[in-house]
Order: C-alpha cells, then structure tokens, then sequence
C-alpha cells in the first residue's frame, strides 16, 4: 500500500474516533480553572470534576478529589467519580413515576431502579462548554447540556446548566440550572466528588471528623428506596450531628455509610456538613440549597485504579451528595422535584475550604 494512502486511511480512522467521542457533536476536552494556589480540572464528559488541588497545613499542594488520569477510564467508569448527575440524581423506585395521569417507564440500570438518572445519564454524555474564563480574579466555566423528550425515558426537553467558580480562598462554587421546555418532568440534579480531603492518595478517611446538621434520615428498603420514614439519628450511628470521625461507629453499618439526610436548616442556603483532616491540616465545610444530602463512605469502590495508578479500597473517600430527597417523585411526603415548563430549577453548592496550622 502506498503510505500516501495509508496516510488517508489513518486519517480516516482519527476522524472517525473523534466523531465518536462527540456524541452530541463536542469534543471531549480537560479544562482548568485556577486561582493562585486552588485549582480545579473538569471534563466536558459529564461535567467531571477530575481534581482539586490545594495547599496543605506545610504548604505541599494536594488533590482532594478521586479520579482517573484518562478520559477513557471515565467512560468506563461506574462510580461517577466526579460526576454531573441528573435529570434525577439517585435512585427512582421500580424506574417508574406517574405524574399528572401519566405513567412514565425510566431506563432502568441497577436491577429494577434507577441511579443516576440512567444508562446514559447527565454524567455519560457530553456537555457544551458555553462560559470558560481561566483564570484572574473570577475564574469560571459553564457547561450545558439538552436533554431531549423522552431520553432514559423522562418527559419533556430540558436544558440544564453547571457553573464551576473559584471565589477568594478557598471557595468553590457550582450551581446547577434547569429549565423544563414542553412538559413537566421531575429534575434534581446533584454531582458526585469523591472527597479526600488529607490527599486522593492517603488512604481511607476513617481517621477523619464529619459533622453533619441533619437530625433526620430517609431510611432505605432492601432495595435502597427509601421507605417513606423520615426516622431521627438520634441514638443511632447516624448521628453526626456533632463533630466524630468517620469510623467511630462504621462498623455498626452493613458496608459503610449510604443514605440520605434531611438538613435541619430552614434558610435557603442550608450548612450541610464540615470535614477535618487532621493530618492535612484541610476543613472543607459545604452549604447548598438542597433539602437533602448522601453521605457515602465510597463502600463499592474496591480495587480501582486511580489518578497516578493509585489503587483506591472502600472507605479511601467520602461523598455528600446535596439532592433532593431519594424518589421524591414517588413519595407524596417529601418535597417535590417536578418542574414545570417556564419554572427554573437552581441548585447552589458552596464548598469552602479552610487550611488550618495548628
Ligand atoms: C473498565 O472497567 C472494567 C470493570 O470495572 C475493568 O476491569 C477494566 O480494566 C476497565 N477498563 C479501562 C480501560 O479502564
Ligand atoms: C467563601 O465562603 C464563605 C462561607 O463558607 C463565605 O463566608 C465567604 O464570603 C465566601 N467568599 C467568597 C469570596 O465568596
Ligand atoms: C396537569 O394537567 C392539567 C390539565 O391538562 C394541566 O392544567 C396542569 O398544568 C398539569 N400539571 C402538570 C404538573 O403538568
Ligand atoms: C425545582 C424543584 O422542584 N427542585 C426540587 C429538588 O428537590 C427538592 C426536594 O426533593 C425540592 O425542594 C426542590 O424544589
């Protein structure tokens, strides 16, 4: 063959693999926001965080988050490190909902449920970059997406929005956005960092302190849907109400922590929770204007290789989803998560991290 040809026919293949990569005509790039010494990469590829970085209590710069070095592990990936979710995040019972008269059956995939919002959820598909600012006083990116009427089976159009900020040492802020264009539908979205906040590499977070404003869980079935009961952590191992490290009571729990609190605040922007790494010197404290928030202890992430081909086990990160409450759509009790067409829905998270030298 002469290489002039082959040289087409390489070219043909490089083509080809970038046109599968941008499913919904994007390219899958890495982009960095950074602010002096605080900076965080994410992917238009489910709107991924793929790394925090910030100084330690010694001033030795560490990241914060799990993840992978490559954009192919975070298609493979089933633990949403990072990730953007929605339309809904966490789990629709029975991946079914009626509303208004009509039933409406969801892509189920994980046995008869819904997670995170699908097969091809908002953390499996490709964003638009629309706002990109690097860096100087108010370093930002904003990402979109259009979901399309009837996509894993949700009713209605929507286009939904996250925005990425650095705000003055050491704030991160993301906020989600939505708007229904044709029909009501339920929305809720959230994402899903695995924090590490002593270091991605540093081993498990047993060792570190949690504290989280919540007095109140939505207990799980067998098939971790929520039952309805709004039950109080009072006496239980649920209690984070003050500071205690995550292992204290860990081994009471089948596997680790995974469930959902009720926040006790009534403002709009609600304290979720504080997290200490003593080692590190890091405190990360988060507020958002969810009514609910996953605590999860990483309990599935088990032999992954990670960032720098770190291995990581269960327990090396914690999540804390802010969210609506768990299948609200079939819980008349909780608050609602549909939004009709003209109403925006708003998500704000703010993470503020401290780094203390004592
Ligand atoms: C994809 O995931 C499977 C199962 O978790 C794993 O065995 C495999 O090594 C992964 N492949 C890549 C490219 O990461
Ligand atoms: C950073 O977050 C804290 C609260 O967590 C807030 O008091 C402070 O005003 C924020 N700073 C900026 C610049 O947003
Ligand atoms: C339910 O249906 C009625 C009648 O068609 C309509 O007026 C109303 O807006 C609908 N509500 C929602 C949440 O779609
Ligand atoms: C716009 C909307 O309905 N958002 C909801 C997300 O879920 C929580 C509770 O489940 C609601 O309080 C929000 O209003």
């Amino acid at each position: 063959m002469s290489s002039k040809i082959s040289l087409l026919i390489c070219l043909f293949f490089i083509l080809h693999l970038l046109a599968a990569d941008s499913v919904t005509g994007h390219k899958i790039e890495i982009y960095e926001i950074k602010k002096g010494d605080f900076s965080v990469k994410v992917t238009n590829y489910g709107a991924t965080i793929i790394s925090v970085l910030l100084p330690d209590k010694n001033g030795k710069i560490g990241d914060v988050v799990l993840g992978y070095d490559t954009i192919k592990e975070y298609r493979n990936d089933t633990s949403y490190f990072g990730a953007a979710l929605g339309r809904v995040a966490n789990r629709i019972g029975g991946a079914q909902f009626t509303l208004n008269g009509t039933h409406y059956k969801l892509v189920a995939n994980e046995g008869v449920n819904m997670l995170h919002g699908g097969l091809k959820g908002f953390s499996k598909v490709v964003w638009k970059v629309r706002k990109y600012v690097q860096d100087g006083p108010s370093p930002y990116i904003t990402l979109t997406y259009h979901s399309a009427d009837g996509e894993e089976g949700f009713p209605g159009d929507v286009v939904v929005s996250v925005t990425y900020a650095l705000k003055d040492h050491y704030n991160l802020s993301v906020v989600f956005k939505a708007k229904a264009l044709n029909k009501a539908t339920p929305i809720n979205l959230s994402h899903h960092p695995y924090w590490n906040i002593g270091g991605h590499n540093s081993g498990d977070v047993l060792s570190q302190v949690v504290q989280i404003f919540a007095s109140h869980i939505t207990p799980l079935d067998t098939q971790h849907i929520p039952t309805g009961i709004i039950s109080p952590v009072k006496n239980t191992p649920y209690d984070f109400l003050k500071p205690r490290k995550v292992g204290s009571r860990i081994d009471k729990i089948q596997n680790g922590y995974d469930i959902n609190y009720a926040l006790d605040s009534t403002e709009k922007m609600k304290h979720v929770a504080i997290v200490y790494d003593k080692k590190s010197g890091r405190e990360m404290d988060i507020k958002a204007t969810a009514p609910g928030v996953q605590f999860y202890t990483a309990n599935w992430v088990i032999n992954t290789k990670g960032k720098g081909g770190y291995v990581y086990q269960p327990h090396s990160a914690l999540c804390l989803e802010t969210q609506g409450f768990p299948d609200a759509v079939n819980h008349p009790n909780f608050p609602s998560t549909i939004v009709t067409p003209g109403k925006s829905y708003v998500h704000s998270v703010l993470y503020t991290f401290t780094i203390k030298k004592y």
